[in-house]
């Protein structure tokens, strides 16, 4: 008799209207993989050499304000650009490009140097929280921005060029790819049901349990059915609305508090600061209502087994369709079983 926690078997994506193949039983594979160590990430709490540091210099040659709390300025390396002109070619529909501008923004998360996001307290998270709403406003008084995607990459292994606590915010004049099929699929769900998608599955996640890692009264976070990467997660407004400005001040307390506890949880399980690229998931903007669309927060950590094997994204992956071995729920207990205090704060 066909188990879902024997066998294999493909899981859907409701977001995306991707598949995953699982294969529980490859757990039990011998492993002889590669092994690489991380660097220990003690640092000190003012880097003259940091760019993002209160009153350091850029590479643009800027300097930055002596701050207090969270900072944001326009990346001096910005990939999409405001003043690039509209255009395109079309070669016999074989060589088709179309001009893409936007806004690219940077955000220290805290004038502290050597702290991480689980290690900023939570009212620091929280300003940090109020920044992305403002940025989200500002940036979408501009007509042309469609989408605004805020998000996080943390640790070498993700390319992250600085330990310094940041995060970016690239918004564009056109829908991502993953923004466009997460739009499309929350749509059709909506006008069959007139509910949001993510919101009935939350309530389903709530009820099975299998699945949930933290809860308060705003938020979920949970490691998702259709889950990726080992140890993804994403957290869920309760409430359902379609972006950050929306939120009450109670609720960016919730989504501070429930981010702070999963990325302690993340760092408690190899006892390392855990590697990741997570960002928040929002309804298009300056395109008409998107009642369908429910804020969201996804994260994508690459490691695997220790501080030192991280999931390859190889081969069957990249030709085929993504794998994973351990499952969502087994990940999921794993992590409900963690302190939701950091071991730095633990006393
Ligand atoms: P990461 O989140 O991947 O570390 O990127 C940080 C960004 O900071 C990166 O996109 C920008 C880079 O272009 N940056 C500046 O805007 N000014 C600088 O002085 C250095 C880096
Ligand atoms: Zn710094």
């Amino acid at each position: 008799m066909f188990d879902v926690k024997e066998h294999s078997h493909t899981r859907y994506n409701i977001l995306t209207g991707d598949w995953i193949l699982v294969s529980p039983h490859r757990t039990k594979r011998p492993w002889q993989g590669k092994v690489e160590t991380l660097p220990a990430d003690d640092r000190p709490v003012y880097d003259p050499n940091c760019y993002l540091c209160p009153g350091n210099k850029r590479a643009d040659g800027s300097q930055n304000p002596v701050y207090a709390d969270s900072f944001v300025f326009t990346n001096d390396f910005s990939s999409l650009l405001i003043d690039t002109p509209e255009g395109g070619m079309d070669v016999a529909g074989l060589l088709k490009a179309k001009s893409a501008k936007g806004i690219c923004r940077v955000i220290s998360f805290s004038p502290d140097h050597s702290l991480t996001l689980p290690l900023v307290p939570v009212e620091g998270i929280k300003k940090v929280i109020d920044l992305w709403a403002e940025e989200f406003t500002s940036i979408s008084s501009d007509p042309s921005i469609k989408s605004i995607q805020i998000f996080e990459n943390k640790g070498e292994i993700m390319g992250c060029s600085n330990p310094h606590p940041h995060g970016q915010i690239w918004a564009q004049d056109s829908l991502p790819l993953e923004l466009y099929k997460e739009t499309v699929q929350q749509k059709k769900y909506f006008e069959e049901k007139s509910r949001s998608l993510l919101g009935d599955y939350m309530q389903l996640e709530l009820k099975q349990g299998d699945r949930i890692v933290l809860e308060n009264e705003h938020f979920v976070a949970l490691v998702p059915f259709w889950a990726v990467w080992p140890y993804e997660t994403m957290i869920v407004s309760k409430r359902h609305v379609q972006n950050i400005t929306q939120l009450s001040d109670e609720e960016r307390f919730a989504f501070a508090s429930i981010m702070k506890k999963l990325t302690a949880k993340y760092d408690n399980l190899f006892n390392i600061s855990f590697p990741y690229s997570a960002g928040i998931h929002q309804a298009p903007v300056n395109d008409g209502d998107h009642p369908e669309w429910h804020l969201h927060m996804h994260f994508y950590p690459p490691l695997l087994r220790s501080a030192t094997v991280k999931k390859f994204m190889v081969g069957y992956e990249m030709l085929a369709n993504p794998q994973r071995d351990i499952t969502p729920e087994w990940a999921a207990e794993k992590l409900r079983s963690l302190s939701e205090v950091h071991y730095k704060e633990m006393k």
